[in-house]
Parts: C-alpha cells; structure tokens; sequence
C-alpha cells in the first residue's frame, strides 16, 4: 500500500563552501559554464549545434527567459542561463517504465529536486493506479480514455486545468479552448503566482496589463530603474541591452535589497567570443532598500519631481486623471517615515530624485521584487505614477517594462490562459470558435489550492510545470492534492509533482521546445509573445528525446477528443496542421489579424499597444489613472524578521540545475539563510551557525529546521532564502491585494537555533 511521501524536498548534505561575492556578471566563467554545462549534458558536436539555433529566425525560441532577441542577432543568441535551459532539455530520455519498475514512488521521493532533474527526460506515458507503490506503462489511448471518463463523470467546476509559462500560443489556445468547451474557467496558471500584480495593476492604471516598451526604448532611454530585479542571473541578456543603453549616455539606478551582480560590473560574454575585454559598470545608483519599503521609495522619488517641479503638465492635464490626490498623499507623507521605512538617508533619495528630474525619457524595469509583495499591485501603480508625472509613456525610450519570467508566459495569458477573463475577450472567443463559453470566473493558483483542500477537486490536469514545489505552503498544498481523484501532469522532466499526487496519477511526456514537431502535414512550428509584447516562431530542431512524446497540441487534441468527440470543434484536423489552430486564433483574439501570415515573418509582428502606440488609455475614463496608495505598515515586532525567497544562479524555478549560487559566493547548499552580519553578531551567532525558521501568519506558525546562515550584504532585519526550499513556510493565504500573489518575498520569522528548545523569538542563547 502506498503511503504520502513526505512533501518537502529533502536537504542537501554537501558541504557549504563560501566565497566572497561577486560584482560582476557574466564573463569568461559564464562562456565556460554554458560550454560545461552542454557538455556534460550533451556531447560536443550536438552542444555546438544546439546552442547555434538558439533564438535565431529560423531556430527555436530559448526556453529561458521572455526577454526579446535583438533585430541584430550574433550567431549565438543566447545567454549561459539559457544555455543551461537547453542543454537540461537536450538530456536523454532515462526515466523509462524500467525506470519506473525499478524506483518506487516513495523512493523517489526522497530525492531532492536537484537529484531528480538528474535523471534525464521522461520517455513514456505512465500511471500510477490507486493504491499502487510504482508507475507502470499505460498506452497514450489508454490515458487519454482514463481522462475523459473522470472528466465526464465529474461536474466541469470541480476539474482544474493548470498552464506553466513555457507553452505556446496554439497549445494554449486549443487547450483554453478545450477547457471552455468541457465547461470551466478553472484555469489557474503560474503568472498567478508571478506578475499578475503587474497585470492587474498596469490595467487600472494605464488600461493594459502589459509593458509599453520594446528594445530599441531601451536603447534609447535616459534613466533606466531597475527594481527588484536580479537580471544577472534571470535576464542575462538584459545585460546586453543595458550595457547598450549605458553605451548611448543612459544612467541606472537599482533598487534591491541585495547588491546583485551584474549591475555592478558586466562584461558580455560574446564579447569574450569576440576578444573585446572592456568592463561596462551598469548601476550608477544602487538604493539598497529594507524589504517591503519600494512604494515609500516612490512617495520621496514623487516628492523630489514635485520639487524640482520635473512635471509634463499638458500630458497630465489632457491625458491623466487623479493627479491631485496622489500628489496630496506624497506631500503628506513625511520625510522621516520615508527614511525609517526604506533604510536610506534623505540624501540619497533626493540624488536619485534629482537624475530622474532631469531624464527626457526613463523606463522602469521590474520583476518578482515587487510582484510577490502585499503591497504588490499598489506599489507597482506607484512607479506608473512617478514615471505619468513627467509623461513617460508613449514616447521613445520611455515606458513600464515589467521583465517576465517564464518564455511564454505573456502569450499564455494573450490567448487565453486566464481564470478571470473580461466579458469582451470571450466574446471574442464566442465569435471566433462558434460555441458559447463558460462566463463565470475559475480558480487561480491559490484558491484552486484553497478548493482542493477542501475536497471540491476530483481532476488536477497540469500542462507543464511543477505545482507542488512552485506554489506556497508546501505540506498543505501537498494535502491539498492527496484529496484529488486524478492527478495528471504533462512533463518533460521528473519533478515533485509528481511523487505527491491524487490518489491515482498519469505522467504524459510531450516534445520540449527545441524538438521537431511532426504532424500529419509535417513538421510544425509553434508562436511564442515575449516580453515586450513581440509574437514570433519557434521551431524546434533537435531528434525528439524519445520516439513515444506527444506534442502539447496534440495531447489536447486527443484529449479533447476522448472527452468531448468533434462536437465543438474538429480536434484532430486541427492538430494536423497548426494554421488551422493559427487560423481560429485570428477569429478569436484581437490583434491576430493575418496570423498566419504575420508569424512567418523574420522578425515576428508586435501586438497593439495602444499606450505605447498612440499615448492611448483603454480605462473605463480613457485616461491614465494616477492611484492613489496609503504605505503599508513594514514594522515587524521585536526579534522577528522579514524573509524573501529567490533563485540561484544555478536553477531554473523549481529545477535545480546544480548547487553553486556563484555570484553570490554560495557553493554546494542550498539550505542556507543570508543574514546581515551585525543582527547574527546580536544573536551570537557565526557563519554556517545552524537555525530552525518559524514563519508567522495570522497567528499561525510554520517551521521549517536546520538552515546554515550566510552573513550577506542584506538590511538589517531581513534575511534571504531559496525558493523552492523555503516554500512550506510561505502561508498560502498571504498574498497580494487584488493580484491574490502569493507574498513569496514578505515571509514574517523568527529564528532559534537549531535544537534550542526556547518556542519563537525567544532569546534562546
Ligand atoms: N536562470 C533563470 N532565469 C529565470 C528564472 C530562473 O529561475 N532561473 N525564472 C524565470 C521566472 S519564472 C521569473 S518570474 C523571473 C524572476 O526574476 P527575478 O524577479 O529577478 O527573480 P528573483 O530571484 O525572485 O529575484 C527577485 C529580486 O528582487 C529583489 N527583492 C526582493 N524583495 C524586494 C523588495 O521588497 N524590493 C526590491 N526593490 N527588491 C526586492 C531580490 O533581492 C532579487 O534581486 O526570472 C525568469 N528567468
Ligand atoms: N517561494 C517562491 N515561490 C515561487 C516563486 C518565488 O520567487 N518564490 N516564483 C513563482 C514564479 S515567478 C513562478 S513563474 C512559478 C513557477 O512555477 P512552474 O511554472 O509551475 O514551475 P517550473 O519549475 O518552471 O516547472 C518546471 C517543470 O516544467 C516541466 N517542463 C519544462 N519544459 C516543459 C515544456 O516545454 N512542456 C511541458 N509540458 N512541461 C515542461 C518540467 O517537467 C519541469 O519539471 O513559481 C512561483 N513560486
Ligand atoms: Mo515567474
């Protein structure tokens, strides 16, 4: 009989070794490590090739990151980051149903993620029956007939449909399609626990949920700030476009908690490649803001434009409206709230204040700093306030950028992926597929995990994506799905996901990006929408892993047909050559007019942006709005402290490609807590000390034990982790208003150390 596996990834035993961290990014030791890495995964002559197609015309869209390709692209477009995506792809597929004979469920289960990323890619479709300890082969009919038969035997709202950011445009649509037609809108997706407060709060204020910006802005701005954002490691290629802007007269200002390479020094690695040595300093200021305080920032950044009046009042007075009572909040607010609240002096606050006073065009970047935060919906509509004071929108070098993460994650939501769609888009969807949609909003990420919990969930069917280990409150949500029926993730790697399932679990393994995708009218590619809002083509090159992977459209097409047969739309045809899912796209989606013919070309085509495009604003006033926002309260009580959760440099979300932060200086483990060097002195407390961490919520606790402290160049009273380690203490119902994002980077703890018996925030020593 199968028992629960234990939910959490196990700890790493290895040594931690530290070294002093790193300024700059890239270089030499990033070109050496996307060679290694392509190597030992690969092979030389099949590393060479593959990394040649990456991000080329005629090549595949890297896995990585959303960050646009330049219009000029070096014959390797890639960065050691996305090098590492690839190459992790291009593995043999070893995890076979011997595989599966040989390793029990729970044996696996006490590997950690990094171990079963190891493995390779997954070969076969297996299923894991009721009460069984092991996987066993299942034929792909088979599993799609299994599907079909729990979905028709449940009501449509208590089936949950989950998308990963690597899916392209036509898998989503047809399987946004496919959900709707079943009868829901239950489709829950990672931007969920990613940049939905971006969307949500770029919609109220500016009318889209998306940036405004594209590369060439960048290239042409004046004062770039980049926000809560560790590029070096996430968007190693926006170095390159930085270094660009720097190079054209630009200036940086960066506001994190941490100082992360990359802003510090940066040296292109393909200059390496081309033997030019020369070092580009990227920041020219770094606010190193207390964790929490970026909307006090922005009230004093406001504070010194009104100063030096830097105002466009004709664009305010014709374009915007609200600006009164958000000017009125920002002179309230007092200076010294300002300073106790972000941990900077006046001074520092102003010399930002006074560069951006003089900026003719300035952009702000930002990612999961800001996003994962309480405050995270209104803090970002506080940067769109700074920057709608002196109209920076709408013209060159000007704009919001909010960098996303997953390589498809914005196209996902554009044609679909969305739990709360606006009436208008399915009307749109109504015209376009001829059937008529479910109205009612679904669950997103959170609450999706909330109703399982509560048994209202009898099929989880996940497209990519690692649930259990991406979401928070790890040993809940691991609950949560132990009370589904079925369990069904479609995957190309073994993850966590799927060693703590419903009580009966199907893994169906599909086509990576980079593999060839042969259909009934041959090879296919695929359209993928970047960051900045540019949708282009993506064919994949490489021999499929396994001759027994499906492709993400295809696994729909199938599925919808053993649920549904050809009553709403012709499944199979459609799969048999994608421009027929391309076609039904431009029936359905505004702005997909000549898809078709628009994806084929070199460089793409980019969506309307109507901010971007004409200063238009598609509110409810046809204005921008100018949001008004009280600060939240950032004071912790005594002894506790405020804990974010990040990624290394050596991992991809939930798959962990090895154990080296190397930036940082942190080798071997990845169970350890930076902490600022004078509160581990008031603790008594020396590097590598060893300490259990209490969560706190609502009055509930959290304990996660045995973390090795760091000593790091972090504000007083915050501490860092990684994600996903640290996700069982992230409480699912701490979240964002409006955005429901899970607050990943506002963790209220305490810390003991580890064995001391003294309950939370006690003084132990
Ligand atoms: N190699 C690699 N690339 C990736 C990913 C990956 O895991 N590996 N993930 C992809 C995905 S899905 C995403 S969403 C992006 C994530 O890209 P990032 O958002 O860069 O990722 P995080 O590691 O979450 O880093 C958040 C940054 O915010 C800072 N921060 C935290 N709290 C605050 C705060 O209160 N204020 C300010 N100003 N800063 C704060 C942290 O110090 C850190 O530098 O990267 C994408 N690209
Ligand atoms: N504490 C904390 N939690 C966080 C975050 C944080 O900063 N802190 N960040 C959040 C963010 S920004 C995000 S985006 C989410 C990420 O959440 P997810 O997107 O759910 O997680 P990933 O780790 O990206 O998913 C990895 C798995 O995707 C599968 N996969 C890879 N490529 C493909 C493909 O082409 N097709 C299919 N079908 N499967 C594929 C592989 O099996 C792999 O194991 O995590 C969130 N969780
Ligand atoms: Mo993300």
């Amino acid at each position: 009989m199968r028992t629960t596996p234990h939910a959490r990834t196990p700890p790493d035993n290895q040594k931690l070794r530290l070294s002093k961290p790193k300024k700059k990014a890239a270089g030499l030791p990033a070109v050496a490590s996307s060679g290694v890495h392509g190597l030992r995964k690969m092979g030389l002559v099949k590393t060479v090739k593959t990394l040649r197609m990456v991000n080329q015309k005629d090549g595949f869209d890297c896995p990585g990151c959303a960050w646009p390709d330049p219009a000029h692209r070096t014959s390797f477009e890639f960065c050691e980051n996305g090098a590492k995506a690839v190459a992790d792809e291009a593995m043999k597929a070893n995890v076979t149903p011997e595989f599966f004979a040989r390793n029990s469920v729970e044996e696996l289960a006490r590997m950690s993620d990094f171990e079963l990323n190891r493995l390779g890619r997954l070969s076969n479709p297996v299923h894991l029956a009721k009460g069984a300890t092991h996987y066993a082969p299942v034929s792909w009919d088979a599993a799609f007939e299994m599907v079909a038969k729990n979905l028709n035997a449940t009501d449509p709202n208590r089936a949950v449909f989950y998308t990963s950011g690597r899916t392209s445009n036509e898998a989503a649509f047809l399987y946004q399609a496919f959900v709707r037609a079943y009868g829901t809108n239950n489709l829950p997706d990672c931007s969920n626990m990613c940049h939905e407060s971006s969307g949500k709060g770029l919609g109220q204020s500016i009318g889209i949920g998306k940036g405004t910006v594209s590369l060439d802005d960048i290239h042409h701005a004046d004062v770039l700030l980049v926000i809560g954002q560790n590029p070096g490691t996430n968007h190693p290629r926006m170095l390159s476009a930085l270094r660009d802007a720097k190079q054209n007269g630009a200036r940086i200002l960066h506001v994190n908690p941490l100082p992360e390479a990359g802003l510090a020094t940066f040296k292109h690695p393909q200059d390496y490649m081309k033997l030019d040595f020369e070092t580009t300093t990227l920041a020219d200021i770094h606010l190193q803001v207390r964790i929490g305080s970026d909307a006090a920032l922005m009230k004093g950044l406001i504070k010194t434009q009104l100063a030096h009046q830097a105002l466009d009042l004709n664009f305010i007075k014709t374009k915007t409206a609200g600006f009164e009572s958000m000017v009125a909040s920002a002179e309230d607010t007092p200076w010294d709230r300002i300073v106790r609240d972000t941990g900077l002096t006046r001074a520092s606050i102003e010399e930002a204040g006074a560069m951006l006073a003089q900026s003719k065009a300035t952009i702000a970047c930002w990612a999961m700093g800001l996003t994962q935060h309480r405050n995270g919906v209104a803090v970002i509509q506080e940067v769109v306030n700074l920057l709608l004071m002196n109209g920076h929108v709408g013209r060159k070098g000007a704009g919001f950028c909010p960098v996303r993460g997953h390589s498809n994650v914005q196209g996902d939501r554009t044609v679909g992926i969305w739990e709360a769609p606006p009436p208008a888009f399915l009307d749109g969807l109504e015209a376009g597929l001829g059937f008529s949609v479910p109205r009612e909003h679904g669950y997103d990420v959170v609450h999706a995990i909330q109703a399982m919990a509560d048994g209202k969930v009898d099929v989880f069917f996940c497209m990519g994506g690692n649930f259990l280990s991406a979401t928070p409150d790890t040993d809940l949500t691991a609950k949560a799905l132990a009370n589904i029926g079925l369990t069904v993730q479609v995957s190309t790697k073994l993850n966590r996901s799927h060693l703590v399932t419903g009580k009966e679990a199907l893994i169906l393994p599909c086509l990576g990006r980079t593999e060839t995708d042969v259909q009934a009218s041959g090879e296919q590619f695929v359209t993928v929408e970047n960051s900045m809002g540019i949708v282009h083509r993506s064919q994949g090159r490489l021999k499929p892993a396994s001759p027994f992977l499906r492709s993400e459209p295809s696994i729909v097409a199938s599925l919808a047909s053993a649920t549904l047969g050809q009553t709403h739309l012709p499944w199979e045809e459609l799969v048999s050559n994608y421009d027929g899912i391309r076609d039904l796209m431009e029936a359905s989606l505004a702005g997909f007019e000549d898809y078709n013919q628009r994806a084929r070309q070199d460089d793409g085509f980019a969506l309307p942006n109507p901010p971007r495009d004409e200063q238009r604003f598609e509110t409810p006033n046809n204005k921008a709005n100018f949001q008004t926002h009280t600060l939240p309260n950032i004071d912790v009580p005594e002894h506790h402290y405020v804990m974010m959760t990040l990624r290394s440099h050596d991992q991809y979300n939930t798959t962990i490609y090895g154990l080296h932060d190397r930036y940082r200086g942190i080798h071997g483990n990845r169970r350890v807590l930076l902490m600022n060097a004078e509160d581990m002195v008031e603790r008594g407390w020396k590097a590598r000390q060893s300490v259990d961490i209490t969560s706190h919520f609502n009055g509930e606790t959290r304990f996660a034990e045995a973390w090795q402290l760091v000593p790091y160049d972090i504000p007083r009273g915050n501490l860092a982790s990684y994600f996903p380690e640290a996700n069982a203490l992230v409480p699912l119902h701490s979240t964002a208003e409006i955005s429901n994002t899970p607050t990943s980077k506002w963790i209220v703890c305490t810390l003991n150390a580890s064995g001391s018996l003294s309950d939370a925030g006690g003084e132990e020593e």
